[in-house]
């Protein structure tokens, strides 16, 4: 299995869920991508969580919308990090937001802004988080973290 498993609710979410998939791609980090619903498939979402904690997923990244139970549900079956992107199906994504943040205590999700600048933080605090323990991958990071202060222009063109 891959060290970052990236969940999501629905079709619908991939667009915004390739996010997360193109930012760990272009940093080396090998990653899954699966659509398994909460409540549409709960028993899969079992079954998958703990095949991939078996075999060695380090963090898992889970995107849905609406009610949005996919990251806490997620949260509740494995010890590893899971790190939820509120999407935007409904009410601009405020409905997402709020579901996936207001976790009750016990059960911890690490929350992330609505839509595709979400997916793609967690994808790099997934790289954070594994960089603690991979000097490699923390220095991708560094020079991540260089190449993208250089691309930004100092002066405003028209
Ligand atoms: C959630 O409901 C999914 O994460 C998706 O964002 C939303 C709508 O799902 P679809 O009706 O597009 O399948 O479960």
């Amino acid at each position: 299995m891959a060290d970052v498993s990236i969940l999501m609710g629905s079709q619908s979410d991939w667009k915004v869920m390739k996010r997360a998939a193109d930012m760990l791609d272009e940093l080396g980090i090998s990653n899954d991508s699966r659509i398994i619903s909460a409540h549409r498939k709960p028993a899969r979402l079992h079954e998958y969580v703990a095949e991939a904690e078996a075999t060695g997923t380090k963090v898992f990244i889970a995107g849905a919308g609406m009610a949005a139970h996919l990251p806490g549900v997620t949260a509740s079956l494995t010890l590893r990090p899971v790190l939820g992107v509120p999407l935007n199906a409904t009410l601009d994504g405020m409905d997402s937001l709020l579901a996936i943040v207001q976790m009750p205590p016990g059960i911890p999700v690490g929350t992330f802004g609505i839509g595709g600048a979400g997916a793609k933080n967690a994808a790099l605090q997934a790289a954070a988080i594994l960089a603690t323990s991979d000097d490699e991958l923390h220095q991708k990071l560094i020079n991540w973290r260089k190449t993208q202060a250089e691309s930004l222009e100092e002066i405003p063109k028209d």
